[in-house]
């Protein structure tokens, strides 16, 4: 009978500017590892995105290498295929480096030149096979036509995409895999990329996603409530929860409140709150007088972490201000639309209207076709700078360091928010 783990999506070194989740990240995966030594599994299933990024910190590989090394000397194998996160198209990954290391074995042997797919096959008997994820679902094309040589004992298909009939409609995603395009014949497909456990089942046979270990973004952390994986027992899939941490939720509706009344709210709220190592705070609705901005947010995101006690996501996406229905709109062009309603609104000293609506106008430019998220960013950023060099204020003017740490600061609201794909 044989005993098998089957993780996926670990992403170690997620959180790279949280350095307490990218603790708990690894430090779920480690319990992960002890529970398949404790449990005496024959050999373990990583599929895909064991990183989170092909060339992650030392210190990150270092612990890694620990803890793999730790299972290899229980004489447990690891089997693996690439994410879309360990991919690196212009280098060796990390990944092939722990492969010559022999700490684990990528199990795709896929030959370009006929588009077959080989087996390896683990002392059980049991062959393993599959093929990584790409970014952008470029492994569709291998799919499209593989010739595979279909084990005739015991077999499992590794794969890091996402099939169609089992994506979750909440989670957004592209170019999906129809499930008929997995090949027919293996008793059991491990499945990555979605972070969420989620199981099917093919000619018979389970297909399985065991969801993310700990996950590797706020939006993990906020939509997904299920952290863990899967052991196979003797063909039959059952979901290990890894816990951590505990992970908090709190939630203040503005509606009817003032901007004062809510900062009360937020301060008693943060006060009296003794729960949660990662809180995600998040503030909605409409105020009925006054403006996000007259709110000391940062105080109060000190209060709920309680020294260093708590890690906080603040999130005031859908908080929204007091909006002035007497502005009256004549113009149909958008650009007209914009100045007036600057206009009507007015702009704060030594801010001219012109510069808000030049800076407006940078600021709503969409990513270009083609275009990464770090491109984008980058060139947003430095539109926006030129614009605020432009306006010769002194205070501006004079900070080469300030702005750095404004960047700085700007880059961390928006690494918690940005690349939130799996
Ligand atoms: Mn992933």
């Amino acid at each position: 009978m044989v005993r098998f783990a089957h993780l996926a999506d670990c992403h170690l070194g997620a959180f790279g500017r949280k350095p307490t989740l990218r603790e708990y990240n690894i430090k779920a995966f480690e319990k992960a590892l002890d529970i398949c030594i404790s449990r005496g599994v024959d050999f373990i299933i990583i599929a895909g995105d064991l990183f989170h990024n092909p060339l992650p910190d030392m210190d990150i590989v270092n612990r890694a290498v620990k803890l793999l090394m730790k299972v290899k000397n229980h004489g447990i194998n690891i089997y693996s295929v690439y994410g879309s996160h360990d991919y690196n198209l212009a280098s060796a990954s990390l990944i092939d480096v722990l492969e010559s290391a022999e700490l684990f074995k990528n199990v795709v042997n896929y030959l370009e030149s006929d588009n077959r797919l080989t087996t390896v096959q683990d002392p059980t008997g049991v062959s393993i096979t599959g093929l990584s994820g790409r970014k952008n679902r470029l492994e569709k094309g291998y799919y499209d036509q593989l010739d595979i040589d279909v084990p005739e004992g015991k077999g499992i298909f590794v794969f890091h995409s996402p099939i169609a009939e089992m994506q979750p409609t909440d989670i957004p995603e592209k170019n999906l895999l129809p499930i008929s395009f997995l090949p027919g014949g293996y008793d059991y497909y491990a499945g990555g990329h979605i972070h969420r456990p989620l199981t099917d089942k093919k000619d018979g046979s389970h297909v399985v996603y065991p969801g993310a270990t700990f996950g590797s973004s706020y939006t993990d952390l906020e939509r997904e409530s299920k952290r863990g994986f899967y052991i196979v027992d003797d063909w039959k899939p059952e979901y290990v929860p890894l816990e951590v941490c505990e992970i908090t939720r709190v939630k203040i509706n503005a509606e009817g409140h003032t901007s004062s009344e809510l900062e009360d709210i937020l301060i008693e709220k943060g006060d009296n709150n003794q729960e949660g190592d990662i809180i995600l705070l998040k503030v909605h609705g409409k105020l009925i007088e006054g403006s996000p901005e007259d709110i000391d947010f940062s105080r109060i995101i000190r209060l709920f972490e309680r020294g260093d006690d708590a890690t906080v996501f603040f999130n005031k996406n859908s908080l929204e201000r007091v909006t002035n229905d007497k502005v009256k709109i004549n113009e149909e062009r958008e650009d007209e639309v914009e100045k007036q309603v600057i206009e009507e609104y007015g702009t704060p000293e030594g801010i001219s209207n012109d510069f808000a609506a030049d800076l407006l106008r940078v600021l709503k430019s969409d990513k270009k076709e083609g275009e990464t998220t770090t491109d984008y960013e980058n060139r947003i950023w430095a539109q926006s700078y030129a614009l605020i060099e432009g306006l010769k204020e002194p205070q501006i003017q004079k900070t080469g360091e300030k702005k750095k740490d404004r960047k700085r600061q700007q880059q961390i609201t928006l690494g918690d928010y940005a690349g939130d794909v799996n």
